[in-house]
């Protein structure tokens, strides 16, 4: 059944900060800029904020919106190739829209298909916070249907 939830009901898994860098925004590549960003993960769903999460949680009020991206369909894997920083994995990933999933997760083959991706490189100098964020996402990743 079509049964999208809302993602204000959505569990936290986790957060924190990490560096965040946006290479390609809907297919479209863009230059690197690093910058730290405060992440939540959820069971469907990952937010970055560009903010504090205090100076976030005030913006929330005001109706500012985090990037929201939708972890159905996303891929995640280690990279060496994209930064000379280490510790980096990268993202390509599908947003969500208006509080919903862009796509129920039947139809994530039509998404990848006809929405281009949004890749980031997230990384960390400490190796267990990397490791945990890593995993943490993968599973996320893992547990939604595949088709
Ligand atoms: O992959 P790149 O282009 O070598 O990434 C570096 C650049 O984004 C650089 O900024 P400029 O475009 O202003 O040169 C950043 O300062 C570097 O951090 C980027 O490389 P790393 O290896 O740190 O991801």
């Amino acid at each position: 059944k079509d049964i999208i939830t809302p993602l204000e009901q959505l569990m936290v898994e986790k957060e924190g900060y990490l560096q965040k860098a946006k290479i390609a925004d809907g297919g479209k590549k863009l230059r690197k800029n690093w910058s730290t960003s405060w992440i939540v993960l959820s069971n469907q769903k990952i937010e970055f904020y560009k903010e504090s999460k205090q100076q976030a949680l005030s913006n929330l009020k005001t109706g500012q919106k985090p990037e929201c991206l939708d972890l159905c369909g996303a891929h995640i894997e280690w990279t060496k190739e994209k930064s000379s920083r280490k510790n980096v994995f990268q993202g390509l990933l599908w947003h969500c829209q208006d509080g919903k999933m862009e796509f129920h997760p039947q139809d994530v083959h039509k998404a990848i298909t006809t929405v281009s991706g949004n890749e980031f490189l997230l990384q960390s100098d400490i190796d267990f916070i990397i490791l945990d964020w890593f995993h943490a996402i993968k599973n996320a990743i893992d547990r939604l249907p595949k088709d």
